[in-house]
């Protein structure tokens, strides 16, 4: 079972959210950035590299929440909190980012799997 980690940057009331640009049936769809844990890596490891290479930032913590979500047969994904320590992301591997509140949250398009954590994003967005 492989395991992918998507990472929720909180910053003035908003969480940043990342537009796909792959594959095809993802690609205009916003997700949570991240990507696959490798070998040896632990989850807090795999978040700041991903959010390194997409992002350019510098993130550390993983602080888990919401429910994990099943991609496929193989493939397990689940969602951190990380602390931003520095950088201004920049969409190095996205079409565009977007800082959103709760009420923007409702009105993006994000990719289903992701829909499982909005119940705790706006439990976050709004405490
Ligand atoms: N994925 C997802 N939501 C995210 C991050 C990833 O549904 N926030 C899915 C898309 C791919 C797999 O995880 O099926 C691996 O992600 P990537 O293609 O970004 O490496």
């Amino acid at each position: 079972m492989g395991h992918v980690v998507a990472g929720a940057v909180f910053r003035d009331g908003r969480v940043l959210l990342a537009q796909r640009t792959r594959p095809p049936e993802l690609a205009g769809r916003w997700e949570l950035p991240g990507g696959k844990i490798e070998p040896g890596e632990s989850a807090e490891q795999a978040l700041a590299r991903e959010l390194r290479e997409e992002l350019g930032i510098e993130v550390r913590g993983a602080d888990r929440f919401g429910p994990p979500v099943q991609l496929g047969s193989d493939l397990v994904m689940c969602a951190y909190r990380v602390d931003l320590v520095s950088g201004e992301p920049r969409p190095l591997d996205h079409a565009a980012l977007r800082w959103v509140d709760a009420k923007e949250l409702e009105q993006m398009d994000l990719v289903e799997a992701d829909r499982a954590w909005l119940p705790a994003l706006r439990d976050m967005l709004a405490g």
